[in-house]
């Protein structure tokens, strides 16, 4: 059994999708282990995109992530991670698969509705970011 983590980001949660994205998991078979609607902290924020630190983006990105409240959340299941990814869709919400996600919710890429982690071992510094610290 993996574990991934998966956060429904400012603008889904403006926009009221939070609990057709949560059925989406559910209906896939994936368990919710835990979520919580939080906003986060810049220091959270830099973490959780430390990877993208420099890049042209960023400076928008941590603004948005930061803009309002999220909804983070730890689910499980076989292959949870790719299961997850899967059901989210490509990052740029015009080329995600109608049917995804992001493919059904999104316009732009800097407002693509959700994440999720893209490795086990980024969803545990993931998780450990947003729950434990
Ligand atoms: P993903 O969220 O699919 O893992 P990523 O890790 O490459 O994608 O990027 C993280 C987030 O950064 C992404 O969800 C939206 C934003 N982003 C990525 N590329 C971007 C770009 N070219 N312009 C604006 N925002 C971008
Ligand atoms: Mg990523």
């Amino acid at each position: 059994m993996e574990r991934t983590f998966c956060m429904v980001k400012p603008d889904g949660v403006r926009r009221g999708c939070i609990g057709d994205i949560i059925s989406r998991f559910e209906c896939k078979g994936l368990r919710l282990v835990d979520l919580k609607l939080v906003t986060l902290t810049a220091d959270q924020a830099a973490r959780h995109y430390a990877e993208h630190q420099g890049k042209d983006f960023y400076d928008d990105l941590i603004q948005f992530i930061t803009s309002g409240p999220v909804v983070p959340m730890i689910l499980e299941g076989p292959n949870a991670v790719a299961a997850s990814r899967a059901l989210i869709g490509a990052t740029d919400p015009l080329k995600a698969a109608p049917g995804t996600i992001r493919g059904d919710y999104g316009l732009t890429v800097s407002e693509n509705i959700i994440h999720g982690a893209d490795s086990p071992e980024n969803a545990d510094r993931e998780i450990a970011n947003i729950f434990t610290l």
